[in-house]
C-alpha cells in the first residue's frame, strides 16, 4: 500500500490537478416541494391537494410523492387492479433515492385528464451528461398505447420551440399491457459537443392514446446534469477524488484469481488492478464535480 500511495502522489504531480464548474438542474432529486396546491375541480369532493416539485413548471397531475399506489379506476373492465403486473410490491412505487420522487399521471385530476407535463429551463452545456431514473407503469392495454417522453428543446426569446431532441420514448407496447418497466430504469444522455443546437429546456411528458379510461404513470427521480468523468469515478458521485482512490486501494494488486476483483477498477481491462490502472486513474484526478442527491 505504501508503494501505491507513493506512485499515486508521483502521478498526480505529473498530471496536475484539474476541475470543472457548471450549472445544474434545480431540484432534480425532487426532494423539495411546494406543498398542498389545491386542485380546483368541481367534480372532486373533497378537493385534491398535491405537492408540486419546486422549480418546475407543471401541467395537470405532477406531484412529489414519498410513495405512490395508483387509484382504482372508476371503470370496471380489464384495466382493473386485478390485471396490474407492476414490479413493486402491492403496486406501491417508492423513491429511487432520497425520500421523494415525482410522478406524472395521464389522469386523476382536471383540467385535462389526457396528459401531464413538467418542464424546467436549464442552461445545458455541450459535453455535459443528463442522467435520471424513470419508471413507466400502466393500467391500460394496446391499442390504447399510452406513452411517455423526455425531450430537450431549444427555445427562442419568444418562447417558440426551434428544435427538439427526444431522448426517451416508452409506450405500453414496450412494457406490455397492464405492466411496467422493470423497476427504476437509468437513462444517461451525453450532450454531443458537435450538436449544432443549443438546448435550454427539459420536458417530461405522459399522454393517453385513444381514450382516457385507464391511466398510465411516469415517475422520475435522481435527475442530474453535469460533466461526468469518463473513467475513474468508482463510487458514481461524478467526481474523481480520494473516495475513489480509497476504493482503488482496496483492490490494489487484485487479479482475476481474486474473487473480490472490482472489474471497473481495472480501467485497462487487463484483469488486474496495477500501476497502469493507477496511471489512468491519475489522469482523471479531480475530474468532474460532486453531483449527488441529498439523502
Ligand atoms: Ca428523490
Ligand atoms: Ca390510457
Ligand atoms: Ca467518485
Ligand atoms: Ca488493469
Amino acid at each position: 500500500m505504501k508503494l501505491f500511495i507513493q506512485l499515486f502522489l508521483t502521478v498526480c504531480f505529473v498530471f496536475g490537478f484539474a476541475g470543472n464548474s457548471f450549472g445544474q438542474i434545480s431540484n432534480g432529486c425532487f426532494e423539495l416541494m411546494d406543498p398542498c396546491e389545491m386542485i380546483s375541480d368541481p367534480y372532486l369532493d373533497p378537493p385534491v391537494y398535491i405537492n408540486r416539485p419546486t422549480m418546475w413548471d407543471c401541467d395537470n397531475y405532477v406531484a412529489v410523492q414519498s410513495n405512490f399506489i395508483p387509484g382504482v379506476p372508476p371503470h370496471t373492465g380489464s384495466g382493473g387492479e386485478a390485471s396490474w403486473q407492476w414490479v413493486f410490491p402491492d403496486n406501491n412505487v417508492v423513491p429511487y433515492e432520497g425520500e421523494y420522487f415525482v410522478i406524472l399521471s395521464t389522469g386523476d385530476i382536471r383540467p385535462d385528464t389526457t396528459y401531464s407535463m413538467m418542464t424546467q429551463d436549464v442552461n445545458f452545456v455541450k459535453g455535459q451528461t443528463v442522467e435520471f431514473y424513470y419508471f413507466f407503469g400502466t393500467m391500460d392495454y394496446v391499442p390504447f398505447d399510452d406513452f411517455a417522453t423526455v425531450k430537450f428543446h431549444e427555445i427562442d426569446s419568444n418562447g417558440l420551440i426551434l428544435h427538439s431532441q427526444e431522448v426517451l420514448n416508452v409506450s405500453i407496447r414496450d412494457i406490455t399491457n397492464y405492466n411496467c418497466t422493470p423497476g427504476w430504469v437509468k437513462l444517461s444522455y451525453f450532450l454531443d459537443p458537435n450538436d449544432p443546437n443549443n438546448y435550454n429546456r427539459i420536458e417530461f411528458y405522459v399522454q393517453d392514446v385513444g381514450d382516457a379510461v385507464y391511466n398510465s404513470y411516469f415517475a422520475i427521480d435522481g435527475l442530474k446534469l453535469g460533466f461526468k468523468p469518463e473513467t475513474g469515478d468508482l463510487n458514481d458521485d461524478w467526481m474523481v477524488d480520494f473516495q475513489d482512490f480509497a476504493i482503488l486501494g482496496q483492490h490494489w494488486n487484485q487479479d482475476s484469481n481474486d474473487p473480490n476483483l472490482l472489474g471497473w477498477a481495472d480501467f485497462d481491462d487487463t484483469n488486474s488492478v496495477d500501476v497502469n490502472d493507477l496511471m489512468i486513474f491519475s489522469s482523471y484526478w479531480l475530474d468532474g464535480e460532486p453531483n449527488i442527491c441529498p439523502h
